[in-house]
């Protein structure tokens, strides 16, 4: 905040925080006028304050610096799937990844109050969230614009479709999420429903929202690893309650085959306190793994990821897509102590990197099918204003890993909608 204090006063038509990528002008402004000052005959006081202002000015240049130079490096994933997707050479050059966040006060582009599908823990503003500014802010790639959220085109796009979203909670907010987006260009809310009249709970494992006028559905299977959660062999430890089969998919996979669009995600359960501490551990073959790293399991579990896909799907009609980890904002994991700021932050702290990410990017690029990697880590790390937080339906237990609706998980399916739909419209400046 005090870095941001500081570049409001550089460039007096910006409000603060209102883009990430105007530290760029903070340099360019900031050094000058210090090299200018010191060569003015001054007494020893005034030299002092040079002296001070100098060293701030360095810092403020250096985190700045530090910072513009951050999101350029998401450049170095190009990643494949991009390359060999609809999208031409010049259009492919851009990307929609590398950008910065921007206020656009026609946002939010829903009211998740109204809409049916935003389950109630997600809707901040609906359980009590009394500032604003969170739900402004909208994500401008550096080298072309993204097409404004066009709800009837998506519809229309999607018409005799399959959109599956497979992966754990973060999961089923970007497909609550896709879903209220479509529903606001929907004239008889009453033909959109969900396939078994089932409500939305975390335990569920299927959910399917059919738009009938449309003819297509998008549907949210949950499988928190994409791997098989087994049962315990014979003659193992006592610690030893539960595995996860590293090398088997998990049984619901062939329900996923079958589709237009599938979007995958895991990375959240993939911590002590949801593996070992709970006694879970991890299997290859018949063979307990017991001292195997989390890091090392996820990447096996990738790569069985990787072979399924490889193995069962049709790249004629199903676009694979994989969106990386979601970075949460705690400020004390341990003590889970959560902050949610009204600003976005500048101090990412290296959330925007992630050894599952970095996973799930070098098994993408060794892939033999085209997936597209939905690289959101970096962009979300920005957004520590956009937190459940505590209004949630538990106001007891604080989230800082759960996100709003609307609000960050909106700005993923644009990107995503981007990578399916644009062609034209996503201009080179
Ligand atoms: C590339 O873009 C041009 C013009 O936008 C279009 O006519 C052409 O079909 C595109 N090529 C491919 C391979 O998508
Ligand atoms: C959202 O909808 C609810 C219910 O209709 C309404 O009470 C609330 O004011 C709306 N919120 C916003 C921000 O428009
Ligand atoms: C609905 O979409 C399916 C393909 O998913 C297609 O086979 C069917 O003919 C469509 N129905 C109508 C009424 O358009
Ligand atoms: C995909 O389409 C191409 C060309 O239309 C065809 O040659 C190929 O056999 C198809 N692949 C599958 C798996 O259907
Ligand atoms: C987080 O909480 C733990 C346990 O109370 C404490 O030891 C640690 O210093 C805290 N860390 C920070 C960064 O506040
Ligand atoms: C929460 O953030 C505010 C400002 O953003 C700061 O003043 C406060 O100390 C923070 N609280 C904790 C517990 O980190
Ligand atoms: C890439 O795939 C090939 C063939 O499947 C395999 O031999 C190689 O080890 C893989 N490389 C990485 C980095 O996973
Ligand atoms: C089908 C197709 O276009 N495959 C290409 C995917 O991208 C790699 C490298 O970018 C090319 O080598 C393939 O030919």
């Amino acid at each position: 905040m005090v870095i941001c204090n500081r570049s409001l006063s550089l460039n007096r038509n910006s409000p603060c925080g209102r883009s990430i990528s105007f530290n760029k002008r903070v340099l360019n402004i900031g050094s000058p006028r210090v090299i200018s000052t010191r060569f003015s005959s001054v007494s020893r006081f005034f030299r002092l304050l040079v002296v001070i202002g100098s060293l701030i000015s360095f810092l403020v240049a250096f985190f700045c610096g530090y910072l513009y130079v951050l999101p350029s490096l998401s450049q170095a994933f190009h990643v494949h799937g991009i390359a060999n997707s609809t999208f031409n050479d010049s259009i492919s050059s851009c990307n929609v990844l590398d950008g910065s966040w921007v206020l656009d006060n026609s946002y939010p582009l829903y009211n998740a109050t109204e809409c049916p599908f935003a389950e109630r823990g997600f809707d901040c503003l609906g359980n009590g969230r009394r500032d604003t500014g969170y739900l402004k802010w909208r994500w401008k790639p550096k080298n072309c614009n993204m097409p404004a959220f066009d709800a009837q085109g998506v519809l229309e796009g999607l018409r005799g479709k399959r959109v599956v979203f497979v992966g754990d909670s973060m999961s089923r907010t970007q497909w609550e999420s896709l879903i209220c987006l479509l529903m606001s260009g929907v004239q008889d809310k009453k033909s959109v429903y969900e396939v078994n009249g089932n409500q939305i709970t975390k335990q569920i494992r299927y959910l399917g929202v059919r738009f009938a006028s449309f003819n297509f559905t998008i549907e949210f299977f949950r499988s928190v690893f994409l791997v098989q959660q087994g049962l315990v062999p014979r003659h193992s430890p006592k610690r030893v309650k539960s595995m996860l089969n590293l090398d088997k998919l998990d049984d619901i996979s062939k329900e996923w085959i079958d589709s237009d669009v599938l979007i995958f995600n895991t990375g959240q359960w993939w911590v002590p306190g949801k593996l070992f501490s709970t006694g879970c551990y991890f299997q290859i073959g018949n063979s307990l793994k017991l001292g195997m790293s989390i890091p090392t399991a996820f990447r096996t579990a990738l790569d069985t990821w990787a072979s399924w896909a490889e193995e069962n799907i049709d790249t004629n009609r199903t676009r694979v897509f994989f969106r990386t980890f979601e970075p949460s904002h705690w400020s004390n994991l341990t003590r889970r102590v959560c902050n949610v700021t009204q600003q976005p932050t500048f101090e990412t702290k290296g959330r925007e990197y992630s050894v599952f990410s970095d996973a799930v990017f070098e098994v993408a690029k060794n892939m033999t099918i085209p997936v597209t990697v939905l690289h959101i880590t970096s962009m979300s790390a920005f957004r520590s204003d956009a937190h459940v937080g505590r209004w949630s339906d538990n106001p007891s237990i604080p989230d800082c890993s759960h996100w709003c609706l609307p609000g960050v998980p909106d700005v993923w399916n644009e990107i995503l909608l981007s990578f399916l739909f644009a062609g034209d419209e996503l201009h080179i400046q």
